[in-house]
């Protein structure tokens, strides 16, 4: 099995980092967000635990709602018709964190601004228990290319992911992303796992920055602590226009 570290850029700034993904798998983001900022979303979200979404039948849990697990649940309706509640949850309890991932989505490509997609649940954030079937056994073998339009995909267009680690885990529990790219096919083959590969080490504050297209999965962890992150999609729809989902 292949690995190898330069499948990772580690950067100290946002700006401009989609770039690198030209010849990383991965850019990590170092200490993009403070960590009392960090600490202040977990607590809001932490507080919010009554209206987290349950996802998988409780395996896994969101404030706000996202796309992928409603696709993959047969529940895409739901995610359409409460669009405002999710944003409005997510903003009521962690303040300002949806706009931070699209300035953080702007400035990672380099416009003046990336822009919420219409009808879609803006940025939110994942909550993985500790014990659950991510923790022991890590996540799915996935790209995440469900939420883009179908001839978005096909032509390749650029789409990013951007996660950023708001509670670290106390062991493990970092993305491993693979040297493998979508070739439309959703679960990668078996030697595609054997392709090289690493994994991102995050620090709370952190920012993990990939192509939709790249094969990855969070790694298994251990601890009592939920692991919490913040993602967006986003996709380039025009010239310098950006659309940020969850
Ligand atoms: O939390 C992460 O490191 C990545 C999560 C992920 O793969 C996703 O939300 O699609
Ligand atoms: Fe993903």
């Amino acid at each position: 099995m292949g690995s190898s570290d330069e499948l990772i850029f580690r950067v100290d700034r946002a700006d401009g980092a989609f770039a690198a993904l030209a010849s990383a798998r991965a850019v990590v983001v170092e200490r993009h967000f403070s960590p009392d900022q960090c600490a202040r979303w977990v607590e809001g979200v932490y507080r919010a635990r009554a209206v987290w979404t349950h996802d998988f039948g409780g395996e896994q849990f969101t404030l706000g709602r996202a796309f992928y697990t409603h696709f993959e649940e047969g529940r895409s309706r739901a995610y359409f018709a409460e669009t405002a509640e999710s944003d409005a949850r997510v903003d009521a309890h962690a303040p300002g964190l949806q706009q931070a991932m699209r300035d953080l989505v702007a400035r990672v490509v380099g416009e003046s601004r990336a822009v919420q997609r219409r009808g879609w649940c803006g940025p939110g954030v994942h909550v993985f228990p500790p014990g659950g079937p991510v923790a022991s056994r890590g996540g799915v073998h996935h790209f995440d290319t469900e939420g883009l339009a179908v001839h978005h995909v096909e032509k390749r267009r650029p789409a990013i992911s951007l996660v950023a680690m708001l509670q670290t885990t106390e062991t493990d529990g970092g993305l491993k992303v693979w040297d493998v790219r979508y070739d439309g096919r959703d679960h990668p083959k078996r030697e595609e796992l054997r392709a090289r590969s690493a994994t991102v080490t995050y620090g709370v504050g952190d920012v993990v920055l990939i192509d939709s297209y790249t094969l990855h999965q969070i790694q298994p962890f251990g601890g009592a602590r939920e692991r919490i992150s913040a993602t967006a999609h986003a996709a380039q729809i025009d010239m310098g226009l950006w659309e940020c989902w969850f």
